[in-house]
């Protein structure tokens, strides 16, 4: 049996901090029209997709950065998707920074909501793993302040049942902890949507550039086929004010294969049509989790954080 559908991947080049966010909704409306025309009936867009990725910049008050949060779903600026959405069909994955009033307080998440193919809010992810520092490190070229901006997320790692099947969703270094994936597959997961903005540069410690898109490339793969399930990555990318950040946007099969790849590091949508049953061999042999999990072994993996050198 194979249940085939044709999903797509809107990768996005260079947003400035000039460019207004009804100038990028108008590129995210045409890749979907695009990917449309195509035949997909979902697109993954990247991360933090409406404006430049400003965690990079060191700002100190609300009024300097909020102009980069949305408030509400859809948000005002959001709405010409959604619009679009629901005018032809298509389900789709955004990234965004969300802005909410909760218990006398306002919150702020890095998140990502999946929309239904009618337009409707299907769910949300609020990242987990925040990568940088809530404290610049003084060097403007190496900064990442998410921890700054960012709460940890708050909703764990949820999935949704789609009418295409069970989707998760997790957000740029998540990517890059392979409990992020098990705890979605764990739930069914099938398909994975992933957005990123991930700069050329290390920002932890420099390494040969080579490195950047082969250690994304080797989480995805790895995810992927560890958990018999598709992926979806959309890239941010190019250089954004003269900060450049990878591409690579691409789908990756539940064998572990990277089946189509941007080519670019601009607008660009990639398309496959994708079997989401292809998994379903390993899921019952290799992959069983009911039958090959040793979970009486695995206690450490939440009981504790860092190394810890048994004596
Ligand atoms: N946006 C984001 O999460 N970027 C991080 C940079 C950290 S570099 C280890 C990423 O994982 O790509």
């Amino acid at each position: 049996m194979s249940r085939r559908e044709i999903h797509a991947v809107a990768q996005l080049g260079p947003i400035h901090l000039s460019d207004s966010k009804e100038a990028v909704v108008k590129r995210l409306v045409g890749m979907l029209r695009e990917a449309y025309g195509r035949g997909a009936k979902w697109v993954t867009f990247p991360e933090l997709a409406l404006t430049t990725f400003f965690p990079r910049y060191l700002y100190d008050t609300p009024e300097e950065y909020d102009v980069f949060f949305e408030e509400g779903l859809p948000s005002p600026a959001m709405r010409p998707l959604f619009e679009a959405a629901g005018e032809l069909g298509v389900g789709f994955y955004l990234g965004y920074a969300e802005k909410l009033e909760q218990d006398g307080r306002t919150r702020r998440f890095n998140t990502s909501v999946l929309v239904g193919p009618k337009g409707e809010v299907l769910g949300k992810y609020r990242k987990i793993h925040l990568p940088g520092t809530a404290e610049p490190i003084g060097d403007p070229e190496f900064e990442h302040l998410e921890k700054r901006y960012f709460e940890v997320g708050d909703l764990g790692f949820p999935t949704f049942e789609t009418p295409s099947g069970r989707f998760g969703m997790c957000i740029c270094n998540d990517r890059r902890w392979p409990e992020t994936f098990r705890v979605m597959a764990l739930q069914g997961a099938e398909l994975f949507m992933l957005g990123y903005n991930t700069p050329t540069r290390n920002i932890h410690h420099p390494e040969a550039a080579h490195l950047r898109e082969f250690h994304h490339r080797l989480s995805l793969q790895a995810a992927a086929y560890q958990n018999a399930a598709w992926v979806m990555a959309a890239a941010k990318c190019g250089s954004e004010d003269g900060f450049a950040m990878i591409g690579g946007s691409m789908i990756v099969a539940p064998t572990g294969e990277v089946m189509c790849r941007a080519a670019t590091e601009e607008d660009e949508v990639i398309t496959f049509d994708c079997d989401l049953d292809l998994g379903a061999y390993l899921r019952r042999s290799v992959f069983d989790f009911a039958r090959h999990r040793r979970i009486e072994h695995y206690g450490l993996i939440t009981s504790q954080t860092g190394v810890e050198v048994p004596e």
